[in-house]
């Protein structure tokens, strides 16, 4: 049967009849993904009112494409204290943040009670905020750093009010990229162990997928072959988010960019390949929101948030610092021809607009 057949009828791909998704032209690919997309979602556009949180950027590991941390290329160090984090944190709340997503980096000197201490503080002071926190990489920096196992590190995230993980840290699971990329982090494995765990305590988490750098579409397709495979596991994932590779102020330097083509082609192929992950997010701060906006036409039912402040892809050149405002946010998807529709973390919709 061929290819296209084989989408319509819903029929699994193996990891080559994956690859050649790649050589269908766009529009064909785009057609199918929505296909698939206006299935599951009609023409709703999923957003939550987010606040992104990036504690401190001293970290221990050295990963080429990160602009974030603190090195040699960004010397302004910094740590917030507790009262620092829980006071954006009250603010956000009163700007009608739903979501905390707080990433930070690996920051060797202040112990497991700095980052665990953190989301306790918030948790008492905003007892019905969601807070997705700690990427699969930081909690196995706190297993390496301090003797932890991963189902301590698990277990006291959610003692202390950690309700999602998000999908950070993931990167190109191909162990020979991955030790280009960023050698002594979490391994592939290693993050895969971490989500299952998670996953098994009845948590939901995301997955990200960096791309656009110096990994091949082979790459792409197995990594994502590695998260079906979890998923139909445990299905804890909520969403897959393909993040664009921003190229500003980091150690990655990248012979091509990946053109709007590819990169639409990357979130459509996800759409069709990822049968069990419900949602696609165009994560706009690393797609542009122009690019992001057109991703729902080929496959993506999700946009993140309105952000609020993020520092993580700006500082690697994303237009991502000071977020988005809510109106405008709405207004965009709407004169795309989508549905907004706000969500909280899990999914439950809670306004249409
Ligand atoms: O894992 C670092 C990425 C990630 C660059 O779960 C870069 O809902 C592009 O995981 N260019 C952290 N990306 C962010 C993240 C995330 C974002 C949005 C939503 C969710 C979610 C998770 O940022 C890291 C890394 O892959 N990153 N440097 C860069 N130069």
């Amino acid at each position: 049967m061929d290819l296209i057949a084989k989408v319509r009828n819903k029929e699994r791909l193996n990891r080559q009849e994956a690859e050649a998704l790649y050589d269908l032209d766009l529009y064909t690919l785009g057609m199918l993904a929505d296909e698939i997309r206006q299935q599951k979602y009609g023409k709703k556009s999923y957003f939550n009112i987010n606040r992104h949180i990036n504690p401190t950027n001293v970290c221990a590991d050295i990963c080429k494409f990160c602009a974030y941390s603190a090195s040699r290329k960004n010397p302004n160090q910094y740590t917030m204290d507790h009262e620092q984090i829980v006071s954006i944190a009250r603010k956000a709340a009163e700007n009608g943040a739903k979501e905390l997503h707080i990433v930070s980096a690996h920051n060797p000197n202040d112990g497991v009670e700095w980052y665990m201490g953190a989301f306790k503080k918030i948790r008492e002071a905003l007892p019905n905020i969601h807070i997705k926190a700690m990427t699969a990489a930081e909690v196995d920096f706190l297993h390496r750093q301090y003797g932890l196992s991963y189902d301590e590190v698990l277990d006291m995230m959610i003692e202390n009010g950690v309700d999602s993980m998000p999908g950070g840290g993931a990167e190109i699971f191909d162990e020979e990229v991955r030790e280009y990329l960023c050698k002594g982090k979490v391994t592939s494995d290693q993050w895969l162990k971490i989500h299952r765990k998670w996953h098994e305590r009845g948590r939901e988490s995301n997955a990200t997928m960096l791309f656009g750098h110096v990994e091949s579409r082979a790459h792409r397709i197995d990594h994502m072959m590695r998260l079906r495979d979890l998923q139909d596991q445990t299905g804890g994932f909520n969403a897959f988010i393909p993040l664009v590779y921003q190229r500003d102020n980091n150690f990655l330097k990248v012979p091509e960019f990946p053109t709007g083509q590819e990169i639409l082609k990357t979130y459509a192929i996800s759409r069709i390949l990822l049968d069990n992950i419900p949602h696609i997010k165009a994560y706009w701060a690393t797609s542009t929101i122009n690019l992001a906006l057109i991703a729902q036409e080929f496959g993506a039912d999700d946009l993140d948030g309105t952000i609020e402040k993020e520092a993580i892809q700006s500082a690697a050149g994303a237009a991502s610092a000071n977020g988005m405002k809510l109106e405008d946010f709405v207004a965009m998807i709407k004169n795309a021809g989508f549905t907004p529709v706000e969500r909280d973390s899990l999914y439950n919709e809670l306004k249409v607009y």
